[in-house]
């Protein structure tokens, strides 16, 4: 089963970010797919297991690009 969900990901600022952002999620097991934007400051992306929210999240945080909220 295939989960896709939507971060608010304020520290988004570049295009770097944005491909710091894909790189980085893309090589945690069950990572499907991102999609992170610029000017929108969104990021889409879509899991399976092993990956869950708290893992995607904490990663985030450990790159600092802490989700929103
Ligand atoms: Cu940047």
């Amino acid at each position: 089963m295939t989960t896709k969900i939507t971060y608010s990901i304020p520290n988004i600022s570049c295009g770097h970010c944005v491909h710091t952002i894909q790189s980085e999620l893309i090589e945690l097991a069950g990572i499907k797919s991102v999609v992170a934007d610029q000017n929108t400051k969104m990021t889409t992306i879509e899991y399976e297991a092993p990956a869950n929210e708290e893992k995607i999240k904490a990663l985030l945080a450990s790159i600092d690009y802490p989700v929103a909220g």
